[in-house]
């Protein structure tokens, strides 16, 4: 039977690619970001492509009035969230703590940890009340291993982390699965906006890699939703065949 399956940051990179493979497999796909035109393009894609029965509602993560009043929209709308998929997130700069600016620190904490616990905040409970979801956050090899500067960065992605360990422990008397993905260095647009629209330099990033694919670590959320329901995969790490830990990387020159 399709579920419904609630993406954040479905505009570009892993979370479009998420929604393309949860499409693909006959789910309904509610879908968010910040970017309107983006959000309906993405819309008629997978209608065009897949049939597929898609909600999009504009929302940036980062609101709290603004993630309540659509996340409520959402419940009445489709009734029933399935499967939450937070992946809204970003990274902004690579500096040294002490010259970093603070307003990007503020961003990415906004985004990548108090936007998830507002969204999940709202779902879960429904969750709950129908004994039965699963919650799959998108944290990052670099909530494992910290590196040059990412430490805000990394310290949110180990928030993710922690965020779905105990949510796992708060829901371990119900029906609901908890998963954390770990993606290595996936080729997305993460790296344009870490560097403010300079493409060079994000270019430079995926060079002399074989970098993983917005594709691959969705095929992999996929496999992880598809599971018979006694089987809760609690963590994943997936890394490019090359790199060994967040920054041992080995590139061709
Ligand atoms: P992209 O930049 O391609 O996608 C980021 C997505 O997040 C966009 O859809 C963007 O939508 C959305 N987003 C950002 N801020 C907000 C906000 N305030 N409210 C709602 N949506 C928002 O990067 P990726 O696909 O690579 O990143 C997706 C996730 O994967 C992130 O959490 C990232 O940290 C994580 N990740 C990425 C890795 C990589 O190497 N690329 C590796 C490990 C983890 P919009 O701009 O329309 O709001
Ligand atoms: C994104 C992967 O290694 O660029 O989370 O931080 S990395």
């Amino acid at each position: 039977m399709a579920r419904n399956v609630f993406i954040t940051g479905a505009t570009s990179g892993i979370g479009e690619a998420i929604a393309h493979a949860f499409a693909q497999n006959g789910d309904n796909l509610i879908l968010i970001g910040r970017r309107k035109e983006r959000l309906e393009a993405v819309q008629a894609e997978l209608e065009t492509l897949y049939q597929a029965t898609v909600w999009t509602y504009q929302l940036d993560v980062t609101k709290v009035d603004m993630v309540s009043d659509i996340c409520q929209k959402i419940l009445a709308e489709v009734e029933v969230v399935d499967i939450l998929i937070n992946n809204a997130g970003l990274a902004l700069g690579l500096e040294k703590f002490q010259d970093y600016a603070v307003e990007d620190m503020l961003t990415m904490l906004d985004t990548n940890v108090k936007g998830l616990l507002l969204v999940t905040r709202q779902i879960l409970p429904q969750m709950v009340e129908s004994n039965s979801g699963h919650i799959i956050n998108i944290g990052s090899t670099a909530g494992i291993y910290a590196y040059a500067g990412a430490a805000v960065y990394s310290a949110t992605k180990a928030a993710v982390k922690v965020l779905s360990d105990g949510m796992r422990i708060d829901t371990v008397d119900k029906n609901i699965k908890v998963t954390t993905v770990q993606p290595g260095l996936v080729e997305t647009n993460f790296s344009e906006v870490r560097f403010k629209g300079d493409k060079q330099r994000a270019s430079e990033v995926y060079q002399g890699i074989q970098a993983l694919q917005a594709t691959d670590i969705a095929d992999i959320t996929l496999y992880i939703a598809n599971q018979p329901q006694h089987v809760q995969i609690s963590d994943i790490t997936i890394m490019a065949t090359k790199q060994a830990t967040g920054f041992t990387i080995h590139r061709e020159s």
